[in-house]
């Protein structure tokens, strides 16, 4: 047997690896030629599109994965684009399909009605991910103070579409462009010095304000399970690298992890920029404030016919149509600006909207607004169609009669805010005087946070075959916390008349903690009788109807963390996401409140630290917590139920 010298060993591996590659490069042998051929050209016989994918340059250079989708034998047709960062491809799914409605039902397709309706689809990878160059920057901003270079999503989709209308013979030279979630931010982002070619947008579900309302944090507590995200849309341009379940029960997982930050490090999420920018700006910075797109655009005119996409029980992006409605409605002087409110999940609208989890409408609500408010928009616009009617500016679901309303504006009606104010004895009392003196106390336990649902939590994910039910958490029963010791609950008398509400509630606590720093929980939940005939399952049901964070530090400016006084009453005001609801005789108005919401967000460690990313083990404090009954909840009432 040869001995090798053991000093020469790595020479000789690197001899042996030189050889192993030069094998890679050898040529084909003639007797045996590959069977692959130099360039597969798909025949489309039979099929009722043509798919061509294209690199389209930037004004940098850069060039853009598209693929675009052209109806056969269309002529004189509107472009539909979606510009993503979760893979045009994928988008496309089905793509061995010949059939154009079947490859199109994809995460943003409503499908029935962009197939049935002749327009050529178009798919775009963002900058810096899968098929498409150059650097990918989460939510890329615009050009300014956050991003010095010369391009962002408002040049990119500018550059597209002025290359569509040149190089995409089947077009009557109109684009409208359509997105849901980060999809749903980017048509958004068209609108900023949009091309002229840009005849509509619908962002669905948009992505508007990390911090405030959406996806990052709320009201500046961590959506800790969002962590995952972070590492996988960032560290790879194709999301190769996948953040590892090691629990079936998520709560476990996030609890032993102790801070997100200690979580953080422990991932690898310091390799993720955006990662460091989160942890680096926990307050409401010039980071987040200069890149919500609601103070973006109340800036820009309204020029381009746009239809924002609301879901009452959005779990991701709640709060960003409204935001936008809110900031360009004011000064849309020609009514091109309009808003579905609907009873979806995030991106509810193109699938099945006859139920959400327990709840049925007695109507598929996302086919009927797909079939009556997004098909004639999108005609009326984009084909040039003036025969087609305009469609109503508020298209509003109302929950609870499970009737549509068309309504000229938005909140609609006789709003009259009353006081739902939090009484002794655990009562929900409807207006009425005040209790200055009396409180609710509950001691509120870093080490045993309330969980956001009921556990096991499955990680986050959209896999039901898994048990991630996540998307339809904010319909789940809220009955297992209101028999928590840390939860305090307010609950009206059976009502003997229909309360409606229509716009945004808003929780005005008195509150104190004996330690230094808190998170207040508020939720307003619909409680049904307790039996319903029709579906027992319904019985004794709690449904939140509106509910939200707020981190105490925030209380006197999201941009100005400050320790609480401890043991101190003090005034919270917390906005609670928009609701449309008929709370019906027999039903109860409930609110809950809480000082955790777990594992969706990271724990407070109930005493004042600079960045509770890098909380210590030793921060982590229980603490007594006092709801004093001088607080309430604003109801935004519409006097008669229309
Ligand atoms: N807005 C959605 C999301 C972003 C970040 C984390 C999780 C969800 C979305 O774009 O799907």
């Amino acid at each position: 047997m040869t001995s090798f010298p053991v000093r020469l060993a790595p020479l000789i591996g690197a001899v042996a690896l030189a050889g192993f590659a030069h094998a890679q490069t050898a040529p084909q042998y003639a007797e045996l030629p590959s069977e692959t051929p130099a360039e597969f050209r798909a025949p489309d016989a039979g099929f009722n599109y043509v798919k061509r994918t294209v690199m389209i340059p930037m004004r940098d250079g850069t060039k853009l994965n598209t693929i675009i989708i052209v109806p056969k034998g269309v002529q004189n047709a509107p472009i539909l684009l979606t510009r993503t960062p979760y893979d045009a491809s994928s988008l496309v799914n089905h793509a061995d399909s010949a059939d154009l409605e079947t490859i199109l039902t994809g995460y943003d397709n409503a499908a029935d009605v962009i197939a049935g309706e002749g327009y050529i689809r178009v798919v775009q990878d963002v900058r810096g991910k899968y098929g498409s160059e150059g650097d990918y920057v989460m939510n890329r901003p615009l050009h300014g103070p956050l991003n010095p270079t010369p391009v962002d999503h408002s040049t990119d989709t500018y550059d597209t579409i002025e290359w569509l209308t040149k190089n995409v013979p089947e077009t009557n030279g109109r684009v409208g462009i359509i997105g849901i979630s980060y999809d749903g931010f980017l048509p958004l982002m068209a609108l900023v010095n949009p091309h002229p070619a840009l005849k509509v947008a619908v962002p669905m579900n948009p992505m508007v304000d990390g911090w405030k309302g959406d996806d990052w944090f709320h009201n500046g507590a961590f959506r800790q399970i969002n962590m995952s995200y972070m590492l996988e849309q960032v560290v790879t341009r194709a999301n190769t690298a996948k953040w590892p379940v090691t629990n079936y029960d998520d709560y476990d997982m996030y609890l032993r992890a102790g801070s997100a930050g200690a979580l953080g490090r422990e991932r690898g999420l310091e390799q993720s920029g955006f990662w460091n920018k989160v942890v680096a700006h926990p307050a409401y910075d010039a980071f987040w404030q200069q890149q919500a797109m609601d103070t973006i655009l109340a800036r820009q005119p309204v020029t381009v016919p746009t239809l924002l996409v609301h879901s009452y029980w959005d779990a991701e992006d709640i709060y960003g149509a409204v935001a936008v409605w809110k900031a360009i409605k004011p000064h849309d002087t020609e009514n091109k600006v309009f808003l579905s409110l609907g009873p979806w999940s995030h991106g509810g609208a193109i699938g099945d909207g006859a139920t959400l989890g327990t709840l049925k409408f007695g109507s598929d609500t996302a086919l009927y607004w797909r079939q009556q408010v997004l098909k004639p928009f999108l005609a009326r616009y984009l084909k040039g169609d003036g025969s087609v009617p305009a469609i109503p500016t508020v298209t509003a679901f109302e929950t609870g009669t499970n009737k549509w309303r068309n309504l000229a504006a938005w909140p609609s009606g006789a709003v009259e805010p009353v006081a739902l104010r939090l009484a002794a004895n655990q009562k929900a009392q409807l207006g009425g005087a005040a209790d200055a003196k009396g409180y609710d106390e509950y001691v509120s336990d870093p080490a045993k946070p309330v969980p956001f649902r009921q556990r096991p939590i499955p990680p986050y994910g959209y896999d039901e075959a898994k048990g991630q039910t996540w998307p339809r958490w904010l319909v789940d029963d809220q009955r297992e916390a209101s028999g928590r010791t840390d939860v305090a609950t307010f609950v009206s008398d059976v009502l003997t008349a229909p309360v409606k509400i229509s716009g945004e509630p808003v929780a005005h606590l008195v509150a104190s903690t004996s330690g230094t720093d808190s998170d207040w929980v508020v939720k307003l939940i619909d409680v049904y009788p307790d039996q319903v005939g029709s579906q027992p399952a319904l019985g004794g049901y709690q449904l939140m109807v509106a509910g939200d964070i707020f981190r105490g530090r925030y209380r006197e400016g999201f941009d100005k963390p400050k320790a609480l006084a401890p043991n101190k009453a003090l005034a919270y005001r917390i906005k609670l996401p928009t609701a449309n609801h008929v709370f019906l005789p027999g039903h109860r108005i409930m609110v809950q409140v809480q000082s955790s919401w777990f594992p969706l967000y990271d724990r407070n460690p109930q005493t004042f630290v600079p960045n509770i990313f890098f909380a210590q083990p030793g921060d982590y404090r229980k603490a007594t917590q006092r709801i004093y009954h001088s607080s309430y909840v604003e109801l935004p009432l519409v006097k008669a139920a229309q």
